[in-house]
Parts: C-alpha cells; structure tokens; sequence
C-alpha cells in the first residue's frame, strides 16, 4: 500500500478548510505548495510516528518544525500538561514556573543572564530587536538572506522558510518605511557585513543571525564566521543576536552558541524549549534586559507570556533532554539519515549535498556545497518534491520545502532509522525518474 493513494479523508478536509482558512492552512509551508499535492491532514502522534487522516503512519521529521526533540506525546510532557491543567492553564499573573524555566535556560545558556518569555519565535526576534535599538540608540538591523526571524515587519526581508518556499519576493503589507533600515548581507558573507558596518558608522543597533541557518535548508557556518561576526559588532559597537529558536536546545544543551563558543548579546529561543507548546524567549546580557518594562522603559507584553500550562510543558521537556547522553544520541540519529540519504544517492546517482549538526539533519540536490541562499536556491527543487513524495509514499514525512530542515527526537529508533533507509532509497530513485503524468 502507498500512502499516496489514501489521501481522500486528507483531500476531503483540505477542500473543507480551504473554505474558511486563507489557503486551508494556519501557517503557509504547511499547505504543500512547495512539492505540490494534498497535505496530510494529521490526527495523531506518537514518538517519532505521525498517522494522518486517511490512517497512513509516517515516520516524522518535521516534528512541528523542530519542537518535538522528544518525540510525539512523550509520557513524561503530557503528565505535566495534564497535571497543570487541571490546576489551571494560565492566570495572567505570575508563576513560579517560569522562574524554574529561565533558570533552565539560563543555567544551560552562559551568555543568557536574563530572560523574558513570549509565545512565538516572531515576537521573541521582533522584541530582541526593539531592545537592540533601545540599548543602543541605534536604528539599522544587519539581517542574513535566506534566514528567517519570524515575520514581524522588519525582518520580512528576503526571510527564508515560507517566504523562499512560495518564493514570494517579501510581503505585500510592509510599507518601505518598516524596511527601511534593515540591510541584508549573503550568509556566510563576513566582507559584505564589514562593508555595510563602513558605510552606516554608527548606525547599525545590531546584526541578527541563524548561527546555523535552518530556513533555508541546512546550511552551516563557515569556519570563522560567527566568530567574525562577534568581532565586527565588538568593534562597531554593535549588538550580535543569535536567533536560536531553531537551534536552541536542538543542536545542542547549549545551543550553536556553545558548540562554536561565541557569546551573543542577546539569544532568541522557541521550539524545543515549549516541548510542543506555544513557548517563545528571549535573553542575554543583564544590562541590556534590565531595560525592559516594567524594570525599565522598552516596552513589551504578552497575555499567555508564561502561561502555566506551556511552562510545565518546557520545564518537563528540558528536564528530560538534560540525561547525560541526549544530545550525542541526537547526533547519530541525524548522522545516521543523512548517511541514508548519500547513500542513497549516489546509488542513484543523484548528486546531493548533506548536512547534519545535533539533531537537526538536511539535504540538498546539488553538484555543488550549499553556503548561502544563492546556492541553496540553485538546488533541484523539482527533484525534492518527487523526493518528498517517493518518500511520503514510502512512510516517511519530511518538510515540505527544500527550503527547511529536518528533525530527530530521542526517540527514534533503530526500526524508523531502516524504514528511512529503504524509503530513500526509493526517493532517489524518483527523483531521477520520468515525473508521474
Ligand atoms: P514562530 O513565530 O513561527 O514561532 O518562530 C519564527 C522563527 C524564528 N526564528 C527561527 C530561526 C525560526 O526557524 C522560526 C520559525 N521556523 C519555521 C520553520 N522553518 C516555522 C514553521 C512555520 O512557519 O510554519
């Protein structure tokens, strides 16, 4: 049986959504677009499995887009969801769980002295950056092509993730004013950033960066780059924000920050840290956070910011993932499906380039290595989507984007690692196969 020929209940609760949802969907990468085909409607997961409407199993790799470094519905996250919400899912006022949880953070993150919790990547980047401006005075943002920080105005420009997977060319709705200070280099580019720090002296408040990108595909950075990157804001008296909301307790306990031992001003968080649940974070240095109200005067706020419910959710994952061992675990699970996938490959002769960093994982057809977005935009897109759905077909669910990355939670196993293998196998062929009428 393929997956492919039941996706009825799929395509019947699409057609449904599509009537009262813009594209059918609550976030744009979600509606396939980028491969083409129904999206799966899904009703269910558990560990590294996700069963959509029409009953089909997938091993999952998206993992709600990296958040899930336990896997679906890990016992020890819904005792705690289940615990808290029946003491009450949020109050408006504040806990001491979320205290517990930004110790956490800040025990694991060195360069992390404070911490403010919100609830989405967005408001975290688009909050770092008002108080980059506020701590500096300064108004001009550094941001990277083919990174993605959410889609707060600002930083809606040339972004990656759904933006490079609808190739849109930015949005309509963010007026030129919104933009008008944000500059744009080519990741991994250090010259470009010196050279825009030369013509706006005194003028850039702070550079903002994926340390490893995840939005435009895997793409790691180049030896030196992030160190660069700390060097020129040191000198130009500017602020380095490290956007790890993808990365953050993904790559790493520590994060990008501690594996290429950088220490940025101010560090954006999400994902992991919310287990599955709506929990976003930004922190950093004491004196540049301090100036946030109510303790100072930058301004900002949030109704469910530390919600109880998503703070129990948080603590208990953290908790889990700080075992002795989780993160090597992570590692060779990545390590072990990209070897599947260059295998594969070169089985096929299909030539692809791999990454994998922790467990974050990510392929791209390409004859030639991926460094920025140019490159990552140069690759087969049409050969991923067959890609995509060789896979789907063959029980395995990643992004649908070639323009995002791939997720591994502790829990899978050795079964899901050979179902992969087999499955890629088949997708490789496919992607040199004559398309399907
Ligand atoms: P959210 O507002 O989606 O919670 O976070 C925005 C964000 C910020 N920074 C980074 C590095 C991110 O990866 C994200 C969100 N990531 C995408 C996946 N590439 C979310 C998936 C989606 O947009 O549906």
């Amino acid at each position: 049986m393929t997956a492919a020929a039941h996706d009825r209940e799929s395509a019947r609760l699409f057609a449904e959504a599509q009537e009262v949802m813009p594209g059918g969907v609550s976030s744009p990468v979600r509606a396939f677009r980028g491969v083409g085909g129904t999206p799966r409607f899904m009703v269910e997961g558990r560990g590294a499995r996700i069963t959509d409407a029409d009953g089909n199993r997938f091993v999952d790799y998206v993992m709600s887009w990296g958040a899930l470094a336990l896997g679906h519905a890990h016992p020890a996250v819904v005792e705690a969801i289940t615990r808290q919400a029946g003491r009450g899912t949020s109050f408006g006022a504040p806990t001491a769980l979320e205290t517990a949880l930004a110790k956490r953070i800040i025990a694991a993150l060195p360069a992390v002295e404070m911490v403010r919790f919100v609830s989405s990547g967005t408001e975290a980047s688009m909050s770092a950056l008002r108080l980059a401006r506020a701590g500096t005075g300064r108004n001009k943002i550094v941001k990277f092509t083919g990174c993605y920080h959410g889609h707060a105005d600002a930083l809606l420009v040339q972004a990656g993730s759904g933006i490079a997977t609808l190739s849109l060319p930015d949005s309509p709705g963010v007026p030129p004013s919104a933009v008008a200070d944000t500059l744009t280099a080519p990741f991994n580019d250090l010259a470009a950033v010196a050279e825009l720090f030369d013509r706006h002296p005194g003028e850039i408040a702070a550079v903002t960066v994926e340390p490893i990108a995840g939005n435009m595909g895997l793409v790691l950075p180049a030896p030196g780059f992030l160190r660069g990157l700390r060097e020129l804001t040191r000198k130009h008296g500017a602020l380095l924000i490290f956007d790890e909301v993808m990365t953050g307790f993904r790559v790493a306990w520590g994060g990008a920050q501690l594996i290429y031992g950088i220490d940025p001003d101010l560090t954006c968080l999400g994902k992991v840290i919310g287990g599955g649940l709506p929990v976003a974070a930004y922190g950093g240095r004491r004196d540049l956070m301090e100036q946030l109200a109510p303790a100072g005067k930058v301004y900002q706020a949030g109704t469910l910011s530390g919600n109880p419910l998503a703070m129990a959710a948080g603590i208990a994952t953290l908790d889990e993932l700080s075992r002795p061992g989780t993160y090597d675990r992570l590692g060779a699970l990545s390590a072990a499906v990209v070897e599947s996938v260059r295998s594969a490959a070169a089985k096929a002769q299909v030539p692809v380039q791999t990454a994998s960093v922790g467990g974050m994982w990510g392929f791209f057809l390409s004859t030639m290595p991926v460094t920025d977005y140019a490159s990552a935009r140069a690759s087969d897109a049409a050969g991923f989507a067959r890609c995509f759905h060789a896979l789907l077909d063959r029980g395995v669910y990643i992004a649908p984007s070639a323009f995002e990355a791939g997720f591994v939670s502790t829990v899978h196993d050795e079964a899901a690692l050979e179902e992969t293998r087999v499955a890629f196998e088949h997708a490789m062929a496919a992607v040199t196969a004559p398309s399907r009428t």
